[in-house]
């Protein structure tokens, strides 16, 4: 093999698994246009058969997330059976409290009791769910803030948050989690109710050891060091999963690895130093749209992205880190991590794929398949993601 990837590494990439959302093979776009794409998936159905092409051309990917409501359909073990027949499996569960008009004001904070319990019950359909599809983790993101100081009690928001997370977790088996994501603003622009790392930590740490923290690298303010609060959930045992993508101003949702490859590189590091890769408890989850470039391949792009910087963040020399380190060397340990960043790998992951059957280049693989003119000539009247829906 043409690289410097030792059979160490060449194995521990084998562990990499990367689970793709549902949602990123439906239309998307932003509040000012929604595009339609040829070939779009019809039904949840042609969602998983698209996610599948990731995995068949990549080796990568899976698993596939869904996202309640967008993706109820009247029988779900037909729908796993289904995935499978296509080489996949159907991972995390999304729950949606966004766009319902009685979650204007609150859905698991809500001060009327009403809409709280409605909310719970929506958690508790998509645990149901779960046990349809084999899932094992439910992921909630709540659109839940306020736009005006002294519009709401935030402290007693907290409280009314920690009960219904309690009624939701109560409701879990043994061997199924809750991940709590966590968003600095959007839609609310004034408060948020999990608007950071901080407290989504606080409020899984009051359930209990099946209660972890979602990372999602676009839902922080510009600058912010990621990768030390990676580096903190690991240590505390609660980094129960991440949502890749990339953003230039704020929740972008573009190609993880496209906008800041280096901050890629630098989360995959920490990573690898708190023994998070290849570790059942930390997911490697994407949260994209694809607005205005093809979906698949976009998918195809991002998973190999992530494939990239990990190999990359696996060359770190950690000997002579320690020694650089241990001299207080500012310039030599930034050197040594530099010179992993700037390894070109392709050759190599290139060569990691044809060892196992697959193409070097899964890009220029899926465009020769067909699949994509296939589709596009069989569905009419695609579906959007779900956010104009
Ligand atoms: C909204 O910000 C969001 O992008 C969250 O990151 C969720 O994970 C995703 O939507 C799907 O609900
Ligand atoms: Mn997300
Ligand atoms: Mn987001």
């Amino acid at each position: 093999m043409s690289s410097q990837l030792t059979p160490e590494i060449l194995s521990t990439l084998e562990r990499q698994a990367i689970e793709v959302p549902s949602w990123a093979y439906g239309n998307s776009g932003t509040r000012f246009k929604v595009f339609t794409t040829p070939g779009t998936p019809r039904d949840p159905f042609e969602k998983i058969a698209d996610a599948a092409q990731v995995h068949r051309h990549t080796g990568l990917a899976p698993a596939v997330a869904l996202h309640i409501p967008w993706d109820r359909v009247d029988d779900f073990g037909s729908l796993r059976d289904f995935a499978v027949e296509q080489g996949v499996e159907l991972g995390t569960v999304n729950s949606n409290t966004f766009q319902d008009d009685d979650y204007k004001f609150g859905a698991l904070t809500h001060e009327d009791e009403r809409i709280r319990r409605k909310a719970i019950d929506h958690h508790l359909e998509c645990i149901d769910v779960m046990h349809l599809t084999g899932s094992r983790d439910l992921k909630i993101w709540l659109a839940e803030g306020s736009n005006y100081p002294g519009q709401s009690d935030m402290r007693a928001r907290q409280d009314r948050l920690h009960e219904s997370l309690e009624a939701i977790y109560a409701r879990l088996s043994d061997d199924q989690r809750l991940v709590l994501e966590y968003k600095f603003f959007e839609p609310a622009f004034y408060h948020t109710d999990v608007p950071d790392w901080g407290t989504s930590y606080a409020q899984v740490a009051a359930l209990g050891d099946r209660a972890m923290v979602c990372l999602d690298t676009g839902h922080h303010a510009p600058g912010t060091n990621i990768e030390f609060i990676v580096m903190q959930l690991l240590r505390l045992g609660k980094l129960g999963s991440f949502d890749f993508n990339s953003r230039f101003y704020a929740d972008d949702d573009l190609m993880v690895g496209a906008a800041d490859p280096f901050q890629l590189f630098r989360i995959l590091v920490e990573v690898i130093r708190g023994g998070g890769l290849g570790h059942p408890d930390v997911t490697f989850m994407l949260d994209q749209c694809h607005n205005v470039e093809a979906k698949i391949p976009g998918q195809i792009r991002s998973v190999l992205n992530v494939q990239e910087m990990t190999a990359r963040a696996l060359l770190l020399d950690g000997d002579a880190l320690a020694a650089a380190r241990a001299e207080n060397d500012v310039l030599t340990a930034n050197e040594v991590f530099m010179d992993a960043f700037y390894t070109d790998v392709r050759p190599a992951l290139a060569e990691w794929r044809e060892a196992r059957g697959l193409s070097a280049d899964p890009m220029g693989a899926y465009a020769q398949s067909g699949y994509q003119q296939r589709i596009e000539a069989d569905r009419i009247g695609g579906t959007q993601a779900g956010w104009g829906a």
